[in-house]
């Protein structure tokens, strides 16, 4: 049986910088894993945190020209502050420079300094402060960090040396006994390539004379620990090792999601520093690939990550979140660009769950509540349930990986096959005939269970919007992964009509190729002779027209279309006065959704060409009666 206990971590971030996009993603993969376990009513624990020490942080806050601590305590917050803005459901937050993490820290030292795990040596290297850490000659490319492409500073000093290069074949065994481990396997083989040299002592302090922003040493204070074995520990300070009840329960089931950068500190380091110290290993490494920026003309505007997270607030944090998620292939690199993130922002998001969603609430608010549902379930319906129940095992299978873009093709998929089901099934044909009523109320109750499966299951991945959908069906229960069932509705409550879910961007270009803010602009999306179908364009004849009280822009324009009358509000009182339009035929899209403009429900909209600012309404050059129908 599946672990039912899960505690995640994710690198505690170093505050030397704001949080940006490779942070957010992290954050938001650990959270959606998190939100994901407890929909399956796992028990959860979910850290996060502030890596605080080192050289790193004592020549930013020297720059700044404040102290570590203050440089610290403003930056740790606004990686909380951010967090706390996008939603994320962490339990705990640790920073390093906490007491009860620097006890941590000075107890796991002491017990490997009296097990004569430690000793005291003297070491030159080449190091990286933007790592910090030392490369070893085989790592170095063209004199640089490979990571960094900056300059290596030689350091030679004495410090105190774990003896890290005793644990190398034990730690090979693990991996090969384990092959589960350290996640994807690309990962885990490459370090089996880092062991397959020799493994190196690990020096893990620095001395007071060079850096003082550290923990100091607990058996020698004229040294402070290095930074590595500091914020490795923060994964069982957090939860009060070695006494603490959070450990007891917790430690057992802990898995760490990081980013490739940092692999080496993570699969070689921190286990061997857990087996030294006579603490259980930790579960699983789940390893991220790395964001860059690229991609087409409106990336530009994307100087850097930090501004590709700004990004949340202009698009939302359910867009942002969903392509970080679905464009990502766990354990890959990936390209951001804000272009892709408007693609599928409008793709996915606007068109396939959004159309469905509103489609699917618009119908089920129209025909009212459904006490019990009349018709059999038919073929169609069927498939709808086995695609659901197929669905859910899929996405099962993905999250045990961590495979977010692959879980979300998967309820993407469902999500087409119900749009395709709906146009199938037709329910607004099915309403104009009373003797199939039944099959219409099967539908709608099909429809309806579809749609509060995706209200549970997207919870992980768009949160927001998932609560809208649930709120929209009348679902106040807490969404848990048992209920996404298909087939489980005979009834169905009165339910409300959705507003857009996301609204589509139609993003203008520069000729700089920068963007600009999202504008109402001509489309240049290309869309199926089927989507066109579903607009009904008609004649329709204006029987009355007034101006709308307190708005320069609107005419409420009543007009008849057959033997209908119905308002429509139009946005051409600048450039039309109400009278003459009496008495002329017009061209109107006669199946929108109403709208409310200024308190006035509008039910349709009337068709005019614009050019510079000047409107022109369309009219016919041959007499036909209202009601027409414009193909
Ligand atoms: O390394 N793409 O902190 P850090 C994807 N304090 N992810 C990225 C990224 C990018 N371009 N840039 C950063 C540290 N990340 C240490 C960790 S843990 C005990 C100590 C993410 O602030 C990715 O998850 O440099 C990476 O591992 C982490 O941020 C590094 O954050």
């Amino acid at each position: 049986m599946a672990d039912r206990t899960f505690y995640l971590t994710t690198p505690i971030y170093y505050v030397n910088a704001r949080p940006h996009l490779g942070h957010a993603y992290a954050t938001i993969a650990a959270d959606a894993m998190c939100r994901y376990r407890r929909l399956g009513g796992d028990r959860v624990y979910f850290l996060t945190g502030t890596d605080e020490h080192g050289d790193k942080i004592a020549q930013a806050a020297a720059k700044a020209g404040v102290t570590p601590q203050a440089y610290a305590d403003e930056i740790s917050a606004a990686f909380r502050e951010s967090w706390r803005q996008l939603g994320i459901t962490n339990d705990d937050f640790l920073r390093t420079t906490e007491v009860r993490h620097k006890q941590v820290v000075q107890a796991i030292l002491q017990k490997l300094y009296d097990a004569g795990e430690i000793y005291f040596g003297e070491y030159g290297g080449w190091y990286c402060y933007g790592c910090e850490r030392f490369y070893t000659e085989k790592e170095i490319v063209d004199g640089k960090c490979p990571d960094h492409q900056t300059a290596l500073t030689f350091i030679k000093e004495k410090n105190y040396f774990f003896k890290m290069s005793k644990y190398q074949e034990w730690l090979v065994r693990h991996l090969e006994t384990n092959p589960g481990f350290i996640q994807p396997e690309r990962y885990r083989n490459e370090v089996l390539g880092f062991l397959r040299e020799p493994l190196q002592d690990l020096s893990i302090s620095r001395p007071t004379s060079r850096l003082k922003w550290g923990i100091p040493l607990p058996f020698d204070n004229q040294y402070v620990t290095y930074v590595w074995f500091d914020a490795l520990i923060n994964y069982v300070s957090a939860l009060g090792y070695p006494d603490g009840a959070l450990y007891t329960e917790l430690w057992p089931h802990a898995e760490h999601l990081i980013g490739k950068d940092i692999l080496k500190p993570h699969g070689v380091y921190w286990p061997t520093m857990l087996h030294a110290a006579g603490i259980p290993l930790y579960q699983r490494l789940n390893v991220h690939g790395y964001w860059s920026l690229g991609g087409g003309k409106m990336s530009k505007s994307v100087g850097n990550v930090v501004e590709a997270f700004q990004l949340t607030d202009k698009y939302g944090h359910d867009a942002f979140r969903y392509f970080l998620l679905r464009e990502m292939n766990f354990g890959l690199d990936a390209s951001f660009s804000e272009e892709a993130l408007v693609g599928r922002l409008n793709a996915d998001l606007a068109n396939d769950l959004g159309n469905l969603a509103s489609r699917a609430t618009t119908l089920l608010s129209r025909f009212g509540a459904i006490k019990e549902a009349g018709g059999q379930p038919t073929p169609e319906d069927q498939q709808i349930r086995v695609l659901a129940a197929e669905t859910r095992s899929a996405v099962d299978h993905e999250m045990a990986d961590f495979a977010f873009q692959k879980a979300l093709a998967g309820i993407w998929e469902f999500i087409g096959a119900v749009n395709r089901y709906v146009d199938a099934a037709a329910p607004w044909e099915l309403a104009k005939d009373p003797a199939k009523r039944p099959r219409l109320e099967r539908v709608l109750c099909t429809l309806a269970d579809a749609l509060q499966f995706l209200g549970i299951i997207l919870d992980p991945f768009v949160p927001e919007a998932a609560a809208k959908i649930r709120g929209a069906l009348g679902f106040t229960k807490q969404p848990r992964l048992e209920d996404a069932v298909v087939g489980r509705l005979t009834s169905v409550p009165a339910v409300e009509k959705m507003a857009a879910l996301f609204p589509r961007i139609e993003a203008k270009v520069s000729e700089e190729g920068k963007s600009t803010a999202p504008a109402a602009s001509a489309s240049p999306v290309k869309i199926p002779m089927d989507d066109f179908m579903k607009v009904e364009l008609r004649v329709a004849e204006v029987v009355a027209a007034e101006r709308m009280p307190k708005s320069k822009k609107l005419l409420k324009l009543t007009v008849k279309v057959g033997d209908e009358t119905r308002t429509v509000v139009a946005g051409i009182a600048e450039q039309y006065e109400p009278e003459p339009l009496v008495g002329r035929k017009v061209v109107i899209v006669a199946n929108l959704q109403p709208a409310t403009l200024m308190g006035v429900e509008s039910n349709g909209m009337v068709l005019a060409a614009s050019h510079e600012g000047t409107l022109s309404l369309l009219t016919l050059d041959k007499d036909v009666p209202p009601g027409s129908k414009v193909t």
